[in-house]
């Protein structure tokens, strides 16, 4: 693809548009960058373009922009219908996204994971156990770095393994990954795809155009994957934390199990799985599919496992002490995502919410928190209120501040438990932010 002298505009003055104006400056492309935020709001990513080494319009948001366009390269935000974008489509000038950009320069061997939920943790878990093998890698994408800031450098890992989002795959042509994850696909971004249908195809898309010796990786549990398994040109290997399946891995007693295509057996401890939930092995067990095909021995992806704690601040295993696990959900800020923290755990769990109100509805929770909660510590600026919704459900002790909470907490545990800080609330009356409530209590569990 020869990019000298071609008008590429790019909708979007964010992360992926900065990146891939910095791409297109060193092709000689005549690049054109348009945002809906007024010019004055640009600030410092204006200055950055405009000292890049290349021919740099900064236009006003419209379709007029379009004119002379080669090429067109929307950022992921930006939705089907809007108007520069759906201009561009009317009049046929080519519409490609970032990665499919990147894809077109790329030299390494890809990995790329999508789905609904989960992708962060496979893509994070599937670099983890790259370089506990010995293997470079980049990892990246939606998660982060964009695919096309790695094209752009020496491309010199063995492996480049990106979360890819549905928003990226919209505009793709060529991109095929040598190895491809769709995790799941639930109700998510109807909004942007039209349907529920749409959303579902897009996902599969990345599986489009693999090769016979590429490797899909779907999974078993969900019930579009035996038809779609069927269409696929690649291999596929499949996983299920439900019922054992040939050709992939399945959950057996105390062990995940993977039957290799080579009709080779291979048996992980269940137990090397710090990170809770059957989503969280589910989760696993495609990383290590995806890790296995890029060369992993299996010794090494046990390890891996074992010291990968999950996404910082996310049900983040923060250490045990006297049987007791303590797990850090501190961007767990509103009341759905306590609950997706609490069905986490099979566990007793002692669970300490509190922190600045956001307006949460806590009286959703009841039910929750009868079921899987033994104690409850209530601290910050939100606690009384908490405690008049939710406080007669099981026993509860208030807290002036987290620390106080944690201290409480410890007292109160019994080997067996899982203390979990999911706060469900903001952090900023006692905190910077999350991160720094999230550090403090971990240094907390990590004190004797
Ligand atoms: N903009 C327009 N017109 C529009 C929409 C946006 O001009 O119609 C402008 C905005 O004013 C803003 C810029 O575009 O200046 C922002 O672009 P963007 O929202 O596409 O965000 P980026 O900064 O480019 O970040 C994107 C991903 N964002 C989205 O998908 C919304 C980031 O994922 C990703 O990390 C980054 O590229 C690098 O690849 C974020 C995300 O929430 C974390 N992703 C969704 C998810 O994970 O569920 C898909």
């Amino acid at each position: 693809m020869n990019l000298k002298g071609q008008k590429v505009v790019i909708i979007g003055i964010g992360k992926t548009g900065r990146a891939t104006a910095r791409f297109l400056a060193g092709r000689g492309a005549r690049i054109t960058i348009t945002d809906e935020k007024p010019a004055a709001a640009w600030g410092e990513a204006k200055v950055e373009l405009e000292a890049l080494p290349a021919e740099m319009t900064f236009a006003p948001y419209g379709p007029e922009v379009l004119a002379g366009a080669d090429l067109v390269i929307p950022s992921p935000g930006v939705y089907p219908a809007n108007p520069i974008l759906a201009e561009a489509l009317r009049r046929e000038i080519p519409v490609l996204s970032e990665i499919e950009l990147a894809w077109r320069f790329l030299k390494t061997p890809l990995v790329a994971v999508t789905g609904t939920n989960g992708k962060t943790t496979v893509t994070t878990l599937i670099g983890e156990m790259l370089r506990a093998a010995g293997i470079k890698a980049f990892v990246g994408g939606n998660i982060g770095t964009p695919l096309i800031d790695y094209v752009d450098g020496p491309q010199d890992a063995d492996w480049a393994v990106v979360e890819v989002s549905s928003f990226q795959l919209q505009w793709v042509r060529d991109f095929h990954p040598r190895i491809a994850a769709l995790l799941n696909v639930t109700f998510d971004h109807v909004d942007y795809h039209g349907s529920f249908a749409a959303y579902r195809q897009i996902k599969e898309s990345i599986f489009a155009r693999q090769r016979a010796d590429d490797l899909a990786i779907l999974n078993a549990d969900e019930a579009p994957t035996a038809s779609l398994r069927g269409r696929l040109t690649g291999r596929t290997e499949i996983f299920s934390s439900a019922v054992p399946v040939a050709g992939g891995m399945f959950v057996e007693g105390e062990k995940l199990i993977r039957l290799a295509p080579s009709g080779a057996r291979e048996e992980y401890p269940l137990a090397m799985i710090r990170i809770p939930g059957r989503h969280n092995i589910e989760n696993v067990m495609a990383a290590l599919m995806a890790a296995r095909a890029c060369g992993c021995p299996p010794a090494s992806l046990i390890g891996a496992v074992e010291n990968f704690r999950g996404i910082a601040h996310r049900i983040e295993y923060a250490g045990e002490k006297n049987g007791v696990l303590y797990y850090d959900d501190s961007k767990g800020t509103n009341v759905g995502a306590v609950v997706r923290a609490l069905e986490s755990f099979s566990r007793p769990v002692v669970l300490l919410l509190g922190g600045r109100d956001k307006e949460g509805d806590f009286a959703t929770l009841a039910p929750l928190i009868r079921e899987r909660v033994r104690e409850m510590v209530l601290f910050g600026e939100a606690r009384e209120k908490i405690n008049r919704l939710v406080g007669g459900v099981v026993r509860t002790t208030l807290a002036a501040t987290m620390k106080e909470a944690v201290a409480t907490a410890r007292g109160l545990s019994l080997p067996g438990d899982v203390v979990l800080l999911s706060p469900g609330c903001a952090s900023f009356d006692e905190f910077t932010d999350y991160k720094e409530r999230g550090r403090v209590f971990k240094e907390m569990v990590g004190k004797p």
